[in-house]
């Protein structure tokens, strides 16, 4: 006998993944994890009859000949039932996999490779064989494809997914349906742990901020928590919030954060308790450690660690190169030429009157103007902005008013430049912390 199963938590690509073994292996039973992440979990409550699924206990291991492992590598993620195979010495087993990590699954064959979605690999087979789809399948395997991809937006795409995409819109994969299996899940458990939250929500003013803390006894897997988090700040409308969710049965803590303030910076607080993110949303595990202690460990990081606000001043460059208005035109291309720069701001008496950029050069028909002073043809309408604001400020108008670097005033006097890849490091969390 043949069984194909996937990992525990199964979401769409690993469902996918296993129906797209029975195609290609006919003989094979589909068996799936006693465990399924909640979107799967509604999906097969309509569909289960139609694909014939197995639970771990229904299966007599001892007549298993070859196992099939998709979209995993690991025996841990495998059905605690499965585990016995791990012994046997005479099991064929083959993998498909998309994990390039953790592997300590020995298999006699398979087919492992970085892609976006595990159910890409496989279609590349099933083209091979010219196996036909029905609209139902197609629809379940894009919906995988596109729930590991984010749609095709995770980095981990590769061009081969948006070509098994193609593929399964080519054979009636249906996208009315493939939305609503991927709304997100905001379920029962979920609503309980927010009100929960919100029955006994503190807040609290650091450096200036409104946060709030919250600690939350679970147990066992609570999916789409950051979401209950998400909706907890929503409604308290404070600038940032921390989610504390003490995990009793296995002595873990997980702690999501979300904010939308620059002096706040998610990323960074998670970073130092072990966990990752970015500026505005992050989590992090810990495990053997106190509720209480968590929260003061972030505030302590917040007020001490975390600079109150990251400032322009923080990211921009200085000293600025300049010219004043009767610089002559020729010596202003000289020197955008030798800085190898786009523009110069123009200052007289240590204020900013102009701005002087190569495509002003535009306006120069004969080399006689070049003699002539920059106040001739630089533009005296200068978009600058004031040393204290924050760079999400300084985006904001770069993207409104379509350039690539704004002129920093301090007291009224040019004190530095910020340009676009200035942003950029802020706006990636690519400071040091
Ligand atoms: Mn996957």
């Amino acid at each position: 006998m043949r069984i194909v199963t996937t990992h525990k938590n199964t979401d769409f690509d690993a469902l996918a993944s296993v129906i797209a073994a029975t195609i290609i292996y006919p003989d094979a039973i589909p068996v799936l994890p006693a465990i399924v992440n909640p979107n799967v979990k509604a999906f097969l409550s309509l569909h289960k009859d139609i694909f014939n699924l197995y639970a771990p206990n229904e299966i007599d291991l001892d007549k298993v000949k070859t196992l099939i492992v998709v979209d995993a590598n690991n025996w841990s993620r495998l059905d605690q039932k499965i585990q016995p195979l791990r012994q046997r010495d005479d099991l064929e087993i083959l993998i498909w996999d998309h994990h390039m990590k953790n592997m300590d699954i020995s298999s006699s064959w398979m087919c492992r490779e970085e892609m976006g979605a595990n159910i890409t690999l496989m279609i590349r087979r099933l083209k091979a064989e010219n196996k036909s789809l029905t609209p139902m399948q197609a629809t379940l395997f894009l919906t995988g494809l596109y729930e590991d991809t984010g749609n095709l937006t995770f980095s981990s795409s590769k061009a081969e997914d948006a070509s098994a995409a193609a593929y399964l819109l080519r054979n009636r994969a249906d996208l009315k349906i493939l939305g609503s299996l991927l709304r997100p899940v905001y379920g029962e458990r979920q609503k309980q742990i927010l009100f929960e939250m919100l029955k006994t929500e503190k807040r609290t003013k650091l450096n200036g901020y409104r946060v709030s803390f919250n600690a939350v006894s679970i147990t066992g897997h609570v999916g789409n928590l950051s979401l209950v988090v998400q909706m907890y700040k929503e409604i308290l409308n404070v600038d940032a919030a921390f989610g504390i969710f003490d995990i009793t049965d296995k002595d873990k803590c997980c702690i999501i954060g979300r904010s939308d303030t620059d002096g706040i910076n998610i990323g960074a607080i998670m970073r130092q308790l072990g966990g990752g993110g970015h500026p505005g949303a992050g989590s992090a595990m810990l495990r053997h450690v106190m509720v209480e202690d968590i929260q003061k460990r972030i505030i302590h990081i917040i007020e001490k660690g975390q600079k109150p606000s990251l400032l322009i001043s923080d990211l921009m460059t200085c000293p600025v190169f300049s010219v004043t208005s009767d610089t002559p035109m020729e010596t202003v291309a000289f020197m955008l030429r030798e800085k190898g720069c786009t523009g110069v701001p123009v200052i007289n008496d240590g204020r900013i009157v102009g701005i002087i950029s190569r495509r002003d050069f535009r306006k120069v028909r004969k080399d006689s103007q070049l003699k002539a002073p920059v106040r001739a043809y630089m533009s005296t309408n200068v978009i600058k902005i004031e040393a204290d604001k924050s760079p999400m400020q300084a985006v904001n108008l770069m993207v409104r008013h379509d350039i690539g670097r704004l002129p920093v005033i301090s007291d009224g006097k040019l004190a530095g430049i910020i340009t676009r890849s200035d942003a950029m490091v802020f706006f990636y969390d690519m400071l040091p912390d």
